[in-house]
């Protein structure tokens, strides 16, 4: 039976992939090169410093650990002068109601995302009291597609991985939420995410029965 939902944040609940692209894209052109949105999706669910990795291998750019981190950490700062101006209006469609519901309903509610900055994001788009538990890159020690992140998540409520309900807009979520044992809903193409129980473009008119009906569980 289902008892809880875990979100990912970054393009589940708002759409911070769009800032994550532009800082990581001035870092980019800061050094030299460029990558493509199309490259971007390959970040998606990854964490700070396995991304920088990933980029500048994009760029055939050979840094210093040292240098490694101190530009992250400058993506980060502009990451946060966005994060900084967000308002409730960026909530994706439908999440708001979604909660509501799910609050009014009694299942409990968890934030996996692989993000430090996750918290923050939940303030700005105020938020953060609909959530039960909150386990983000802060409380990871392995990034998706490791399943750690909603390990933890289903700990924190007492509840088994089959009990819960993943929400993912990355491959590296999906495939993480199902190497866990949870139910996987991705949210975005079934291009990228047909691994997921179910796929949905988005949570407009969607019910937490309906989604629990075509999952099977
Ligand atoms: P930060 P999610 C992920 O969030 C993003 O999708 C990914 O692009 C980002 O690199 C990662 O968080 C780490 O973020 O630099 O803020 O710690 O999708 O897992 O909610
Ligand atoms: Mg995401």
């Amino acid at each position: 039976m289902i008892k809880a939902c875990i979100f990912d944040l970054d393009g589940v609940i708002v759409d911070t992939a769009k800032y994550h692209f532009k800082s990581w894209r001035r870092m980019a052109n800061e050094l030299g090169f460029d990558f493509t949105e199309k490259d971007n999706e390959q970040l998606k669910g990854v964490s700070r410093m396995d991304s920088i990795n990933l980029i500048l291998g994009w760029g055939n750019k050979q840094l210093s650990e040292a240098d490694k981190v101190k530009w992250a950490s400058q993506k980060n700062e502009w990451y946060l002068e966005a994060v900084n101006k967000m308002t409730p209006d960026e909530i994706l469609p439908g999440v708001l109601v979604l909660l509501q519901d799910l609050r009014k309903k009694g299942y409990k509610i968890a934030l996996g995302s692989s993000s430090k900055n996750a918290e923050l994001a939940l303030r700005k788009v105020r938020i953060i009291s609909y959530f039960n538990t909150i386990i983000d890159g802060t409380k990871t020690t392995r990034s998706k597609p490791d399943p750690q992140v909603f390990q933890m998540g289903a700990q924190r409520l007492r509840l088994a991985p089959e009990e819960c309900i993943v929400f993912e807009d990355a491959v590296s979520g999906v495939a993480a939420a199902l190497a866990g044992g949870f139910y996987a809903v991705g949210m975005g193409s079934p291009e990228n995410l047909g691994a997921a129980h179910l796929v949905l473009s988005s949570f407009e008119n969607i019910t937490i029965e309906s989604i629990i009906k075509q999952i099977g569980a």
